[in-house]
């Protein structure tokens, strides 16, 4: 266990990285370190005390701030791509003003450190899709993306205003095995391994041949340990890191799940997804992380399949 003065806050601990998140910090910093909070508590958060928190609510969360002597905030709630186009106004607010709340609190020195998620949403169709740079065009056409990029300009503005330490990553679809994804366009990854294993088949909101950039959980949440762990002058970009994985479509990863399922099928039915995923990168271009903080990623595509359907096989009954 790390031995340090931190106070850890997750805010959205109950979703996808969340759950995921709280277990890691959990056990670099101790359990009795960590504070998860969400809308209401979860199966999945068992590693850390909890504390019920609407993320709109200023003056609650600066009562847990203050009352846990919090020191870092780890803000993950937000409404994703999907469940973002379909209620835009709400997605608005939530996931500027939960922002706001948490800026502001490190603007007034309550707390030391924020660790804030974009996405490659922050990317629309304008972008170069393939290998797309750190710095680019940048025209997204959800309101997702809209409010991440939002976002990552009050980021950079805090910090160089105000000196607040933000720090952030763009990340790409995340897949992962212990939680449930919550409402993005990537979230077929994450549903076809469970469907391969209970039914032998999946129908795929995205169609045969969109490539999108994917990452296994683990290598996000080092990810992110890591750059919140990295000296104050390693983190020359105050807006959001470019973070790469590896970029697959579902046939791609389909055919991957064959090699270890022979008898899986998949069949196509593209929904409104189909046009946000569509608006995104194929591939990212992460040199600057790379540079800056000594990212490296570890999953390609068989060993992220292979760890899947391992470890959800467990999880799934006979
Ligand atoms: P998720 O939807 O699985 O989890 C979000 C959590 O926030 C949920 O547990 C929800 O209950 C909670 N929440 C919602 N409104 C809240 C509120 N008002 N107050 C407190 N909690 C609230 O999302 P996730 O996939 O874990 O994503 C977390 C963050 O990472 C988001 O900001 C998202 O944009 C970003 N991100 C995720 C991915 C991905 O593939 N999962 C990719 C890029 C960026
Ligand atoms: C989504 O699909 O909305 C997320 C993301 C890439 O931000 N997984």
């Amino acid at each position: 266990m790390l031995s340090t003065n931190e106070k850890i806050l997750i805010i959205g601990a109950g979703g996808q990285i969340g759950v995921e998140l709280t277990e890691n910090l959990s056990k670099i910093y101790g359990a009795a370190n960590v504070i998860a909070s969400d809308l209401k508590a979860s199966e999945g958060l068992k590693d850390a005390e909890f504390e019920q928190l609407d993320a709109l609510d200023k003056n609650a969360l600066f009562d847990i701030v203050k009352k846990h002597g919090i020191t870092q905030v780890y803000h993950l709630a937000a409404l994703l791509s999907a469940t973002g186009e379909q209620n835009p106004m709400f997605a608005w607010k939530l996931n500027m003003e939960s922002l706001f709340h948490v800026l502001d609190l490190a603007k007034e020195k309550h707390i030391k450190q924020i660790y804030w998620p974009s996405s490659i949403a922050v990317f629309g169709p304008t972008t170069p899709a393939i290998n797309t740079p750190q710095n680019t065009v940048m025209e997204p056409s959800t309101i997702y993306g809209i409010s991440k990029q939002a976002g990552e300009r009050w980021c950079e503005w805090y910090f160089k205003k105000h000196g607040v330490d933000t720090r952030s990553l763009r990340y790409p679809g995340l897949i992962g095995w212990k939680s449930a994804p919550g409402g993005g366009t990537t979230d077929y990854a994450v549903h076809i391994f469970h469907e391969a294993l209970k039914n032998g088949r999946y129908e795929s909101f995205l169609s045969e041949h969109t490539t999108l950039p994917m990452m296994h959980m683990e290598d996000a949440i080092r990810a992110t340990i890591e750059i919140m762990q990295a000296p104050a002058e390693k983190i020359k970009i105050r807006g959001s890191y470019n973070l790469s994985g590896l970029s697959f479509s579902p046939k791609q990863i389909a055919d991957e799940i064959k090699t270890h399922i022979p008898d899986f099928t998949i069949t196509y039915k593209p929904d409104f997804r189909q046009a946000i995923a569509d608006s995104w990168p194929q591939s990212i271009n992460d040199e600057a992380a790379q540079k800056d903080w000594g990212w490296k990623v570890k999953y390609d595509l068989p060993k992220l399949v292979e760890n899947m359907l391992v470890n959800l096989k467990q999880q799934i009954p006979a």
